[in-house]
């Protein structure tokens, strides 16, 4: 046994995954899916860029006057080929079943956001009649909506238009500021979709915060790190000015972490240094989720 050797592959404060696992925790799962991207390549090196900056955080979290103790394990990255979303699809889905068979929470770096359909499809088929009670918060600049994007279905602009035809109860999407026309009239044409601009997180946050408070159904989380503004988290796919702070989502993420979670993904990390201000900012979402668990 190596007594001063950690593993910098794993998450900060995870555990190797074995046969003694303590169910009903979590599992860190990376997806370094990079192959519809449009603008700024880069997001196959987000879940090591996750990993890294966790290292950076202190069991205690000031905040919350909370200490991570909850147990959660990282098995590393799904093996993907980069350039065929079909057969990473089809591994995605296959591992996060097989998390999901052992009563394991998914908590999925990525990658691009076009993965999230792959993992919230797995969480569907696993348990389909609790999928229908289930609540997508959505964290994005982007509402990636659209039918369909430069001739692809599954891309990173499309992804939550997929979800939605997964049929969840409802969508809640956060932070938004930059929309094709067709699809935010498609979007408002449903009455299973509340959509939030980044400009009613300024002028209203209290009124989010109140609708996170009341939810009571299944929770998924998918947080597209462009969420953030570009101060905050510059290496992203397609930055987007005038976002919010990591203070509103940790604020959004302290209602959301103590409901009924299903799963939890972060995407679009694309950073390619050590210490870089946007994966110090997505790995916070992962840590102020995990501080805020019981187990
Ligand atoms: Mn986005």
């Amino acid at each position: 046994m190596f007594l001063y050797a950690s593993d910098m592959m794993k998450y900060a404060f995870s555990e190797s995954l074995d046969e003694e696992y303590i169910e009903g925790s979590h599992c860190i799962l990376g997806v370094a899916f990079d192959s519809t991207t449009s603008y700024r390549a880069g997001s196959r090196y987000g879940p090591k860029a996750i990993r890294e900056a966790s290292y950076n955080f202190e069991s205690y979290n000031i905040n919350f006057d909370k200490t991570l103790t909850a147990t959660s394990y990282d098995i590393g990255d799904v093996e993907l080929n980069n350039g065929n979303y079909n057969s990473t699809k089809h591994r995605i889905k296959d591992t996060v079943k097989t998390l999901l068979d052992m009563n394991l929470k998914p908590i999925v770096l990525g990658g691009e956001h076009t993965i999230s359909h792959a993992v919230v499809e797995a969480i569907k088929e696993h348990d389909e009649d609790k999928f229908r009670d289930v609540t997508i918060v959505h964290f994005d600049a982007h509402l990636d909506m659209r039918d369909a994007y430069l001739g692809e279905k599954y891309s990173h602009a499309t992804v939550l238009r997929r979800i939605h035809e997964l049929n969840p109860r409802q969508i809640i999407q956060i932070g938004i500021r930059s929309a094709q026309y067709d699809e935010y009239d498609y979007v408002k044409c449903q009455d299973n979709i509340t959509v939030y601009t980044s400009r009613n997180v300024q002028d209203s946050k209290d009124e989010i915060i109140e609708k996170l408070s009341g939810i009571d159904t299944p929770v998924y989380i998918t947080v597209d790190v462009d969420v953030l503004d570009p101060a905050y988290a510059p290496m992203v796919g397609t930055p987007s000015p005038c976002g919010i702070t990591p203070m509103d989502l940790e604020d959004f993420m302290k209602q959301l972490a103590v409901k009924d979670v299903l799963g939890l993904d972060v995407v679009e990390v694309s950073s390619d240094k050590i210490g870089d201000i946007t994966s110090i900012n997505a790995s916070k979402v992962i840590y102020d989720y995990l501080c805020l668990q019981e187990q």
